[in-house]
Parts: C-alpha cells; sequence; structure tokens
C-alpha cells in the first residue's frame, strides 16, 4: 500500500511530514496558553461547551434570516461555525443562483407586477413540522419589504419556489406553519388597499384600508405551496404582527398580534405627531383568534371573495362564521408563542413591563358562552382581557419574543429596553433566572423551541447591535448572535459570533440528526424542478445543433474535462449550453462560467444546469471550471469562438509539439506503471465489503466509467503508432494516464473512506 502513496499523492505525504514537525515544537502546556492569552477558568468552560474538535459535527444546525442580503445563513450550534448561505431573494453567485436560466425562473416567481426585485428583507425562517415537531424536510422564509414568501427544500438546502401575496404590500408576520404544515401562515404588516392597484387617500385608512392574514396551502409532496388552495382572511387596519398556530389542543386556530390599533396616520411634515407616538397611544392592542380550520372549510363552500384572483373572507363573513375574535394585548405587542403543550399563548407588549399568558380553555370557554365584552369597529367580537388571561408576570423592560425549554413550564423571554434574557416559568408565573447579554435582544431562540417539543439545551440571543464588540470593521457594524448555554438553571454565556450579512433577524434550529440531505441528483436532475431536464445527455450523447441564430449545446462535465472542448457560433446567435455533471462521487461539484458573458453555475452532481446568453461580442472566449474539482482542474476548460459572418478558415491544422516514438514509449510505461496501483486499490476495495456503502458504491462506479473510456483510448493510440503518427498516440496514451489518475484518486478516496467507516473483510 505504501507504494499507492507514494505514486499517486507525493503532496499529502509531504504535508504530513510537515505537520509532524510542527508538533514536535509546540510544546506549550494548557496552563500557559491560559496565562498568555488572559483566559479564565470560565471562559475555558464555555471554550470547551462550544468547542467542535476537527472530524466531528455540530449537534444542531441552525437557520438564521440573511436580513436585506435576502439570503439564508446556516450555521452550526455549539460551533457557531458558517456552514451555507442559500440564495433565496437576491442572486448568490457561488451556487448560479440567479446566473442560470434554471435558478433565474425561481427568482422571477418573486417579480412583483412585472417588476424584478433584486433584493428581500428576509425576516422569519420556519422548519417544516409534522405533528407539531420539526421533521426537517422543509424551510420557509419572508421577505417583507415585498410581501413574498419562498419555500426551501432540505433534500438539497435549494429555493424551489417563491411566491408573491397577491393582497399585501408587505409582510412581518411569516413565516409560521400549522402543525402539520398544512399552512404556511404569512400576516400583512403596514395596512394598504388590499386591490393594490388603486390609489386611496389616507384619509380612507379606517374604510379602504385593511390588513390580513394569509394561509398559503403546502403540498408537501410536491413540496411547493398551492396558490390556488391558499386564502386569506380580511383583517382591520391594525398593524398585524407575527403569527403562531395552536398545536395539541389548539390545533386548529392560530394566532396573531397586532399594533397600531389606533389606526393612527401619521404627518410630521402636515404637522401631525410622528407615527410613534399615535400608534402607542393606547393602553392595549388586539391578538386576533382565529379559527383556521373552519376558515379553511368556509372558503371552500365558496363563501370568500376574489381580489386580485385570491380567495379572501371578509370580516363580516367571518364574524358572522364565528371563527374571528379579538382580546386586548398590553401595549404594543410583539410576538405571540403558543407553549409547546398548546395549552396557552405568550405575548409581551414591548411597551410594557408585563408578559401576558393567555390560557386557550378560557378563550374557549368565553367564546363558547358567548362572553364579549364588546365590539371593535369593524363587528369582531372583542374578548375581555381578564376572561382569557391565565396570568401576567413582570419580567423586565421591553419584552419580545418567547422561546421554549425542553423542562415543563419553562420560557425564555427577551427583554429588548434590559438587554437581557428573562428565563421564567409560565405555569406558576415567576421569574427564575436572568442574564446579561449585548446590545438590545430581539429575537431568541432555543433549539427547536417553538416546536412542540422544545429540545432546550443552547439558547441564542439575537442581538441587533455590537457596538464595541469585534475589531472595528467601519461604521456598518456586524450583528451578534450570542450563544448560552440553558442546560443549568443558571444560564451561561458561552460565545459571541459576529453575522456578516444582513440584518440576521430570527433563526431556528434543528437537531442535526434529523436533517438528511442528498450527496447527488439522479443524473439529468433540474434541481429547480426536481423534474428530468430536457437538456440532459449521458456520456457520449453531447451535441451541438443549430436552428436559425439558436445554438444549442448538450455537454457533460466530468474530472476533468468539458464536453465540448469549442463551441462555434456566428456573432448575434442566442446560445443556450445545457451541462450535466456525470459525476457520482460525493462533492464532486462543477462550476461554469464563460467570459465576460455574465453566466454562471454551480453543477452538483448529477444536475443539469442551463447557461444562455447572447454572443452579441466577436472574439474568443475561454470557458471553465469554476470549482476546483480536481488536479487537473485548470484545465478543465475550453472556448467559445465568435466568429464574424461568413468566416471562412485560412489554416486547417493545430500546431505540433513534436512528440516522438520515445515519448510514445515513456507514457506506455507510465500507464503500465499506474495500472499496478490501480489494481493493488481495486484488491483492496473488492476484500472489504464495501458494496454495504452507498458512498463507496458511488465512487466505485465513477471509476468503472473512467476505466471504461481506456479501452477506445487505447485504440486510437495504437493505430496511431501503427501509422508512426507519434503526435497522435502520444497524446491519446496520456488521455489513458488521464482516466487512471483520476480512478486511482477515486480509489484511494474509497479506501480511506472504507478505512475509516470499519469496512469488514469478506474472505
Ligand atoms: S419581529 S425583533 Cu421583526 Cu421578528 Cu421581533
Ligand atoms: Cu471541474 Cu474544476
Amino acid at each position: 500500500m505504501k507504494k499507492i502513496t507514494q505514486r499517486t499523492v507525493p503532496l499529502l505525504l509531504a504535508a504530513g511530514m510537515g505537520l509532524a514537525a510542527a508538533t514536535a515544537w509546540s510544546a506549550e502546556s494548557l496552563q500557559d496558553v491560559l496565562k498568555r492569552r488572559s483566559l479564565s477558568q470560565q471562559d475555558l468552560l464555555a471554550a470547551a461547551k462550544t468547542y467542535v474538535p476537527t472530524g466531528k459535527r455540530d449537534e444542531f444546525v441552525a437557520f438564521s434570516s440573511g436580513g436585506q442580503s435576502g439570503q439564508i445563513i446556516v450555521y452550526g450550534i455549539p460551533s457557531m461555525r458558517i456552514l451555507k448561505y442559500i440564495g433565496v431573494f437576491t442572486p448568490e453567485p457561488w451556487q448560479g443562483y440567479g446566473f442560470d436560466e434554471n435558478s433565474k425562473a425561481v427568482l422571477a416567481q418573486g417579480k412583483i407586477d412585472g417588476k424584478d426585485i433584486t433584493w428581500g428583507d428576509t425576516h422569519h425562517p420556519a422548519i417544516s413540522e409534522t405533528n407539531g415537531e420539526y421533521d426537517g424536510q422543509f424551510l420557509f422564509i419572508n421577505d417583507k419589504a415585498n410581501p413574498r414568501l419562498a419555500v426551501i427544500d432540505l433534500r438539497d438546502f435549494e429555493t424551489k419556489q417563491i411566491v408573491v401575496n397577491p393582497i399585501y404590500k408587505s409582510e412581518h408576520g411569516g413565516a409560521f406553519v400549522t402543525t402539520n404544515t398544512e399552512y404556511v401562515i404569512e400576516a400583512a404588516q403596514y395596512p394598504a388597499p388590499l386591490e393594490n392597484k388603486k390609489f386611496q387617500p389616507l384619509e380612507e385608512m379606517n374604510d379602504k384600508f385593511r390588513g390580513g392574514v394569509t394561509y398559503w396551502k403546502f403540498d408537501r409532496k410536491e413540496g411547493r405551496i398551492v396558490p390556488k388552495e391558499s386564502f386569506s382572511l380580511e383583517l382591520p387596519p391594525y398593524w398585524q404582527d407575527l403569527s403562531d398556530a395552536g398545536k395539541g389542543p389548539s390545533e386548529g386556530w392560530s394566532f396573531t398580534n397586532s399594533f397600531c390599533s389606533e389606526r393612527y396616520v401619521g404627518g410630521i411634515e402636515k404637522g401631525r405627531p410622528p407615527y410613534e407616538a399615535g400608534c402607542s397611544a393606547k393602553d392595549t392592542d388586539y391578538l386576533h383568534v382565529i379559527n383556521w380550520k373552519k376558515a379553511a372549510e368556509i372558503v371552500k363552500q365558496g363563501k370568500a371573495k376574489k381580489i386580485n384572483g385570491h380567495d379572501v373572507l371578509p370580516i363580516d363573513v367571518a364574524v358572522k362564521e364565528g371563527i374571528l375574535f379579538l382580546i386586548p394585548e398590553p401595549k404594543s405587542p410583539h410576538g405571540v408563542d403558543v407553549t409547546p403543550d398548546g395549552t396557552k399563548i405568550i405575548v409581551s407588549g414591548k411597551l410594557d413591563t408585563h408578559t401576558s399568558v393567555y390560557s386557550f380553555e378560557k378563550i374557549q370557554a368565553a367564546i363558547k358562552a358567548g362572553k364579549f365584552e364588546s365590539k371593535d369597529p369593524y363587528g369582531i367580537p372583542v374578548i375581555g382581557m381578564k376572561d382569557a388571561l391565565h396570568t401576567q408576570v413582570q419580567l423586565g423592560l421591553g419584552p419580545l419574543h418567547t422561546q421554549y425549554d425542553s423542562k415543563p413550564c419553562t420560557a425564555y423571554t427577551s427583554l429588548y429596553v434590559d438587554s437581557q434574557v428573562a428565563k421564567w416559568d409560565f405555569c406558576e408565573g415567576k421569574v427564575l433566572d436572568k442574564i446579561s447579554v449585548h446590545y438590545n435582544i430581539g429575537h431568541l431562540m432555543t433549539m427547536e423551541g417553538d416546536s412542540a417539543k422544545p429540545a432546550g439545551r443552547f439558547l441564542v440571543a439575537l442581538n441587533k447591535l455590537a457596538i464595541d464588540r469585534f475589531v472595528p470593521v467601519g461604521p456598518l457594524h456586524p450583528q451578534n448572535h450570542q450563544l448560552i448555554d440553558i442546560a443549568n438553571d443558571k444560564m451561561q454565556l458561552l460565545y459571541d459570533m459576529p453575522l456578516p450579512l444582513g440584518e440576521p433577524h430570527y433563526v431556528v434550529a434543528i437537531d442535526a440528526k434529523k436533517l438528511k440531505p442528498g450527496v447527488r441528483y439522479k443524473v439529468g436532475t433540474d434541481s429547480r424542478t426536481d423534474k428530468p431536464h430536457p437538456g440532459a445527455v449521458r456520456a457520449g450523447e453531447e451535441v451541438t445543433t443549430r436552428k436559425g441564430n439558436k445554438v444549442e449545446v448538450k455537454g457533460t462535465l466530468i474530472r476533468s474535462h468539458i464536453t465540448p472542448e469549442t463551441i462555434d457560433v456566428e456573432v448575434g446567435d442566442e446560445v443556450t449550453i445545457h451541462l450535466t455533471n456525470l459525476e457520482r462521487a460525493q462533492d464532486e461539484t462543477h462550476g461554469f462560467t464563460v467570459s465576460t458573458y455574465n453566466v454562471h453555475a454551480s453543477i452538483e452532481p448529477g444536475k443539469t444546469v442551463t447557461v444562455k446568453f447572447k454572443a452579441d461580442k466577436e472574439g474568443v472566449y475561454p470557458y471553465y471550471c469554476t470549482e476546483f474539482c480536481s488536479a487537473l482542474h485548470l484545465e478543465m476548460m475550453g472556448y467559445l469562438l465568435v466568429k464574424p459572418k461568413g468566416w471562412k478558415p485560412t489554416k486547417t491544422e493545430m500546431a505540433k509539439a513534436n512528440y516522438t516514438e520515445a515519448d510514445y514509449k515513456a507514457t506506455l510505461k507510465k500507464v503500465a506503471d499506474t495500472q499496478a496501483v490501480i489494481d493493488s486499490v481495486v484488491g483492496y476495495i473488492t476484500s472489504v465489503n464495501f458494496k454495504d456503502f452507498p458512498d463507496v458504491v458511488a465512487m466505485v462506479e465513477d471509476a468503472t466509467d473512467q476505466l471504461s473510456k481506456i479501452p477506445e483510448a487505447k485504440a486510437k493510440h495504437e493505430a496511431a503508432a501503427a501509422k508512426k503518427d507519434w503526435e497522435q498516440a502520444n497524446l491519446w496514451a496520456e488521455q489513458i494516464w488521464q482516466y487512471q489518475v483520476k480512478t486511482a484518486d477515486l480509489g484511494l478516496r474509497a479506501k480511506t473512506y472504507l478505512e475509516q467507516n470499519g469496512a469488514k473483510k469478506v474472505k
């Protein structure tokens, strides 16, 4: 086996020796390091709780809103290592998102009235649930600025769909899922006329402006929202805030809080006090209590009216059918969070020191008894606060959002003004512990902490300001996600993580074991539709066709060449290039770009992607693979030749290197030696139970595929040698060696994998 290492990976061996030398010099003890870096025992404890040693993985995976970047940031907990950015509402160059035709089609779904929107104010991610528990299948996130919602499939962490809300102009309160992800809930924020089309004066706020809450129907099998089966409830022009779906006893209901129920209209320039004064004048706002299951039935009965082709249940219908109620909530509330057992609903008023715990049972009793204290101006029955409250607890200044622990009755609430997290008992109504965080916490998040089965363990405080926390990087600071250990009675602050992309507004975290992402696509898949890509071809089927001025290339990628290696077009042609990555091996992604034509694709194993452009400038344009995929990655290229119309060649042969018979013989010797290496690796792999390891089977498939190309190249070099064409003979022999090198590379990877994963000898 030593022979293999020496021949094929001499660099690796050299690196290994370098490492050994470095270890011999570094004899610093733990005590030395603590002293040198002025670390305390507490620091050491925190480090031990967050450090994930090399080769080990995080326990939880967090999906953070990327704020104004319109993306999602994926990171691990407790290490807080960033794993990925997912392009959602905005182009993401690495993944080719917005630079290839397939993903452009997804982004185009997010156009509003034909306008391209190339940013997004992402707010609240939500993981799909089964029986109220995170199932790790899908992720949803909203865009507040442009009322949109996106669906991300967690099998490949790719955005599959964007839907535009047909009746809102802004949308803060999404995404929240119902217990079995039947619906994704999205509420309006700033009231506007629902028809969208017509101007209405602000003087008509009370009559012509409306809020609402939308229930987007989700088809789990298709992994897509079904707009036709989705509906909204018309709501008064209060500023709807966040929502949460009931679970357990409250399943079938949803709760949406609101502020500015004053319906105040500001206008500083007209001498009116600003919104901030008029929108927080009253002591209470309204929590909307909605029976969404019944609402869905009523919509099916045809009782909704169509606005912009979308089913909207008018307020009066909802009231008549007994599915919409209000409860006062103090004061400018922010966030509504149903307890894991579904019996209580917690609301905090930003401008009140109390957090209010409502009892679902009491709410239902009041509804059943018809016991309402009043009606709001739109005729919606209002349940008395004291008839619905379980308890109120004084937590501190500026309480906002609440998350739950795995321990019963235990909740954590962010205190924006105090910059603290309060741990408290919502059954008994008492504070248990408080911890100071860095400036101005907005959301907070415990592991699976808004599901029916929170996992406890860690809490992340999402702080709006970083101020002096990190090395300064200019007036625009990163934001600060702080990791807190909540496994014990006292909370312990563990780690500060600067997040450098957007306002990472809210985050959800799931047990890493629940995520089962794939490593490759079925060959020829369009990952944005999950369907076979019409431009896919297999090895040997690559083809370039022309119809009029349209040139269509169906090509392939495999280490380390792109087929075709030249694309000949005439200036003005429309060029469409479909590329299929033929690799089966894990992480063998190829990228593709053409110089100056602003196209890019990330083509993971099995994927087919299309790029398209108009070759409007005559010239020579290299195209190449943009992922460092192999030792010969830099050679993975080709030329797009954009010729003037009617151009004729004058030279018909490429320049020669003038290889000799000796060169050819030397190459043959190299090929024979390498074959010995391959044979010994194959010998090892087939001597163990490699078929029990799907990843290895995929690598073996790839390797076999490489080897299968050898006979054809061999025939070519032998034929050329017979004609004493040493140029062609040597080059085709070299090509055999390329196939061999890739085979050996795959074989060695497979061998390492088998050794590390306990492969067993099969006699
Ligand atoms: S809501 S910071 Cu914008 Cu998520 Cu409370
Ligand atoms: Cu493929 Cu670099």
